[in-house]
């Protein structure tokens, strides 16, 4: 880890003295971008990302997006200042009485070392933790006197996190797939993580399964163009058993069975139909409500059922339908901007998304058909995605391009990384879904029979105005036949762009 991700305070300020040449800091202007921008660069690369916060008051702005990093699965090390050991009973200014109670419910580990020497054994032991899958945060509060202190190396070590299936476990599920008569697959962003999407493609098509994306999965973990590519199965449990009625067996793969956002009743999968679970986090699967649940690697998994002989026949039934083509009109619908991008953007680029009455629309207009090339927020809480955006960007804008696509709302909750977007120069495209308030909720409205929202309409906002303001450029689009040139121009563009489209 040599990308440290940061907003400093006068407790971390003996961090910087003799700070190494081959680290480099990236600045975050509000400590939940930090972590956010932390959260993109770690999904990014596949490593931890190392972030240093500002004692208690910096660690309390973070905590949506720590969250956030802990339902993502996302490692990284978070480290924070605190004040000198010597004065703690004083209660000081700027001190964390309970440094490692604040974050403790969403990290994996967290520690104040007893002794300065006990820092950096520390942050290695906060380092693997964070790596073992299920990966996650990692905490460590660190008073702003130990950087003064002599320590002893910290010894470079090789650990092995790998997870292989049980075998007789395997059997069993293969033998089940290979008697079923109507499998389906559940994909969840475990899948993506594990770099298991070959094989998972290679498991579909062999046993002729339709695929499902588990509800508000964070990762794309199938392609969706794919001929047994079925659609994204709600967060509502009757409509889950709906989706997956007909089949007698249903594999879930990196994904929790299932992530509800609304309360529901009756049975879980439908009558008939027998559940397997393929999970690295075991406490994950200790809470599927039915079923068999094999903790291992999703790459682990796939790979024992894919040496097992090639099952009998089966018909092969049919995906989803590609949705029928929008024209243009005069302003600008939803369909007709994700038709736009996927005409538009690069083949090979990377998509990070946070707008939540959107996604359905973009699910079907804009069919994500590459690993490793969509991201969003697993949790719900908004603030993280424009900031990951900006990681994913510092971490793979040499070679391809970025564009995020967020609701006018959520975008607000993080503006200030567009400051680091274009601090740090990051070729990249940023666009505004502008529909002037929060359509999520109006929506979900109906849900709990309410006739009238209050604070939900936010007018006035120029999103030209900020970005330009924070380093960017930017334009705003109202009608549909600009759409086109601005997001062409905007797919081009060497610093990173903003598009405010406003939309019907
Ligand atoms: C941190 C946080 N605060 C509040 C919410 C509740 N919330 C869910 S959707 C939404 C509206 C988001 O607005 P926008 O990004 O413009 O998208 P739209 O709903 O208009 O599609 C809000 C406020 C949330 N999910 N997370």
């Amino acid at each position: 880890m040599t990308t440290i991700f940061g907003n400093p305070g006068s407790t971390e300020l003996p961090f910087f003295r003799e700070f190494p040449d081959d680290f480099r800091y990236v600045l975050g202007l509000q400590e939940s971008v930090v972590v956010g921008m932390a959260d993109g660069y770690a999904q990014a690369t596949g490593n931890a990302a190392l972030i240093n916060l500002h004692s208690a008051a910096g660690v309390g702005h973070a905590m949506g997006n720590i969250f956030t990093a802990y339902r993502n699965r996302t490692p990284l090390v978070i480290t924070a200042g605190q004040q000198a050991r010597s004065i703690l009973p004083y209660e000081p200014f700027l001190f964390a009485s309970e440094a490692t109670k604040l974050p403790e419910p969403y990290v994996k580990w967290c520690n104040e070392p007893a002794r300065a020497e006990d820092v950096p054994a520390a942050i290695a032991r906060a380092y693997y933790v964070a790596m073992q899958a299920p990966c996650g945060p990692t905490f460590i509060s660190i008073p702003v006197d130990d950087w003064d202190r002599t320590t002893d190396r910290v010894a470079k070590r090789t650990l092995s996190h790998s997870l292989h299936p049980d075998p007789g476990l395997v059997t069993a599920i293969g033998e089940r797939l290979d008697r079923s008569a109507r499998p389906a697959f559940v994909v969840g962003p475990g899948v993506d993580r594990d770099n298991a999407w070959d094989e998972v493609v290679r498991l579909a098509e062999r046993h002729q399964a339709l695929v499902w994306v588990s509800p508000m999965s964070s990762r794309c973990s199938f392609p969706e163009r794919h001929r047994l590519f079925a659609g994204f199965l709600p967060a509502i449990r009757e409509q889950i058993v709906k989706c997956l009625e007909g089949h007698d067996l249903i594999l879930a793969l990196g994904a929790p069975v299932f992530t509800y956002h609304i309360e529901g009743f009756g049975p879980h999968v439908p009558a008939g139909a027998e559940l397997f679970q393929m999970i690295d986090d075991a406490s994950v699967a200790a809470w599927s409500p039915t079923g068999t649940s094999i903790v291992c690697s999703v790459r682990h998994g796939v790979d024992a059922l894919l040496t097992r002989a090639d099952p009998p026949d089966r018909p092969t039934p049919r995906g989803r339908s590609a949705a029928p083509p929008v024209s243009a009109g005069d302003r600008i619908s939803m369909p007709y901007l994700m038709q736009t991008l996927a005409d538009l953007r690069p083949a090979d680029s990377i998509i990070v998304e946070e707008s939540p009455s959107s996604r359905r629309t973009m699910q079907a207009y804009l069919p994500i058909d590459r690993p490793n090339s969509f991201f969003t927020c697993a949790s719900g809480g908004l603030g993280h995605s424009l900031p990951a955006a900006v990681g994913v960007a510092l971490a793979k804008s040499a070679t391809q391009r970025i564009i995020g696509i967020f609701g006018d709302g959520s975008a607000m909750y993080s503006i200030q990384a567009l400051w680091s977007a274009a601090d740090l120069k990051l070729p990249m495209t940023i666009v505004i879904v502008n529909n002037g308030g929060y359509a999520a909720l109006s929506e979900f409205s109906s849900h709990f029979n309410i006739k009238q929202l209050v604070g939900t309409k936010l007018p006035g906002i120029d999103f030209v105005g900020l970005a330009r303001s924070l380093g960017c450029t930017g334009v705003r689009v109202e009608c549909a036949p600009d759409l086109g040139p601005a997001l062409a121009a905007a797919l081009q563009s060497p610093v990173p762009c903003l598009v405010d489209v406003a939309v019907a």
